[in-house]
């Protein structure tokens, strides 16, 4: 897989926060665009072909394609998209809402035994897991409306730039869905292909989608098993360490050195070293144990926690895994920081319920904050 198509992976809740007043670039005439049906389209006929050759079904080929049609939405949602930039602040407050907090802690407590079998199989937090579903579809409440058959055969016959990449995740989508036994024509998405609880587009979906009930079925449409064990197999597969700390507080000077790069989401390349020569050091909790390795590779972070107010941060290689699942240190941060709040909350509500159990008050809220 490469780091384009992963990097295309689930900025569809984004996109859709994002999106509005888009322009579009892709001028289609009306002849071109009134129908993929094979006989009509020689690209959906070459894609019938290229598919066929590998084993599906020619007349279901066929007789899907004939059913798809062009969305001139998708492409304006897409442009869309791409104009907006949130600084850390903004973007923090789309995700970090009591009631997402709220949600996820329920999520955890719902789902417990498959996260902690899922954690230990693959050594990634249960709530990093959870908070992973929360960003992506609030827990699989919104998995997204758009059909994604059209959607991707309108970006992958008419996007002007990015054709052959979703060309590519809908040839991957139609395999799954004949290998899953799905009607393609009935699968819902995000308008860029993202599907189910987690938002894999299709090439993720094929490569890290597991079955983690053991049902013989993949299903991350509807089964939340399946997606718990999901993402979690989908961060081991992007080399995720277990028990390192995901980003460390750190302070640095008043204006952040010109020499070094921050909020990169390209494979961290610098070592805690380096940025302690420029003056930027780990402090507060946890800082003891982050110095204890000089030589970790960091992801210097300069992020505006206000309009006028700006932190340093350092991510550790886990921080570089998330911003695996998509390509922005804005994400990373957001789903770190909801995982850390759901746990504060489900430790909370569990210390709630013991209360309640035992008839005491031996465990005070203040106690698990
Ligand atoms: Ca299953």
């Amino acid at each position: 897989m490469t780091k384009a198509r992963e990097g295309f992976r689930c900025v569809c809740i984004l996109m859709y926060l994002m999106a509005g007043g888009g322009v579009s670039s892709a001028a289609v005439s009306a002849s071109e665009v009134a129908s993929f049906h094979p006989d009509d389209h020689p690209d959906t006929a070459a894609l019938v072909a290229e598919l066929s050759a590998e084993g599906l079904p020619q007349h279901w080929l066929h007789d899907v394609l004939a059913r798809t049609s062009y969305r001139q939405e998708v492409l304006d949602a897409m442009d869309g998209a791409a104009e907006r930039r949130l600084v850390w602040h903004e973007y923090r407050n789309i995700f970090l809402k009591e009631e997402r907090i709220e949600q996820g802690a329920d999520f955890m407590r719902l789902h417990l035994p498959t996260l902690e079998r899922a954690s230990q199989q693959f050594g990634v937090p249960a709530e990093i897991i959870t908070a992973i579903i929360g960003v992506e579809t609030y827990y699989g409440r919104f998995k997204g409306k758009h059909p994604v058959l059209d959607s991707l055969a309108t970006l992958g016959f008419h996007h002007p730039t990015r054709g052959a990449f979703f060309r590519g995740e809908l040839a991957a989508m139609l395999e799954i869905a004949f290998e899953q036994g799905v009607d393609p024509t009935e699968l819902r998405g995000s308008y860029a292909g993202a599907m189910g609880y987690p938002q894999f587009i299709p090439t993720s979906y094929q490569a890290y989608a597991i079955d983690f009930d053991k049902d013989g079925i993949r299903d991350l449409w509807n089964n939340p098993v399946d997606a718990i064990g999901s993402v979690a197999n989908y961060f081991a597969e992007h080399n995720w360490k277990a028990g390192e700390p995901i980003y460390q507080q750190a302070e640095g000077p008043k204006s952040p050195p010109d020499t070094i790069e921050f909020n990169q989401s390209s494979t961290p390349t610098l070592t805690l070293n380096d940025v302690m020569e420029v003056g930027i050091t780990p402090q507060g909790q946890g800082a003891e144990a982050f110095m204890s390795d000089p030589e970790r590779r960091v992801v210097p972070l300069y992020l505006h926690i206000s309009d006028v107010e700006q932190d340093y941060r350092l991510g550790g290689f886990n921080f570089y895994v998330i911003m695996r699942y998509n390509h922005s240190h804005l994400y990373a941060m957001a789903v770190t920081e909801l995982a850390q709040a759901i746990a504060e909350k489900a430790a909370v509500k569990d210390a709630g319920i013991l209360k309640a159990i035992n008839g005491d008050d031996m465990v005070s809220e203040r106690d698990v904050q």
